[in-house]
């Protein structure tokens, strides 16, 4: 009896040796997330994120909204494609336009940013419109993915902002 519990216990370590070594794996091909200190911009190839954070959305509401500063620091023109995270149903990127005085949000396909240029995301402007927010789920901070074109992906963190 002893003996198979040791043999229980031994296999059991084998099984989450395998597994930490599963996800430091997949980690490390997706280029892991920058876990920098709190206001230390991520880099990940051409783009760099900055000052990201999405204000505290309050329990009853499921909606949310990101904002950052986005530059291109490589030599070509990116295209920006969409953006995906774990914390809510749905997210796009939306433009904010003014309609005959009122303010109206539209979906973006793409998002072009030349070389050296840098885009704010901000209020009444272009931001990450984050729909079915699961606040079970949500954390500060959070993470986000970016898609670009060429498949190329940029993760980064977001923090919650409080009101002031
Ligand atoms: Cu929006």
């Amino acid at each position: 009896m002893a003996i198979f519990q040791t043999f229980g216990v031994s296999l059991n370590i084998k099984v989450v040796a395998k597994q930490f070594f599963a996800i430091v794996t997949v980690l490390s091909i997706n280029s892991s997330p920058v876990y920098a200190g709190q206001n230390e911009p991520s880099v990940v190839k051409d783009v760099l994120i900055e000052n990201a954070y999405m204000p505290e959305v309050p329990k009853v509401s499921r909606m949310g909204a990101i904002y950052l500063d986005l530059t291109n620091i490589g030599s070509e023109t990116i295209l920006l494609k969409g953006v995906t995270t774990d914390i809510a149903y749905h997210s796009m990127i939306h433009r904010t336009v003014d309609s005959d005085g009122v303010a109206k949000m539209k979906h973006m396909d793409e998002l072009s940013i030349k070389p050296k240029q840098m885009v704010k995301f901000e209020p009444n402007g272009i931001h990450i419109m984050l729909m079915g927010l699961d606040h079970d789920e949500l954390t500060s901070p959070f993470e986000v993915t970016l898609e670009f074109n060429d498949n190329k992906k940029h993760k980064f963190l977001v923090k919650i902002k409080k009101p002031d």
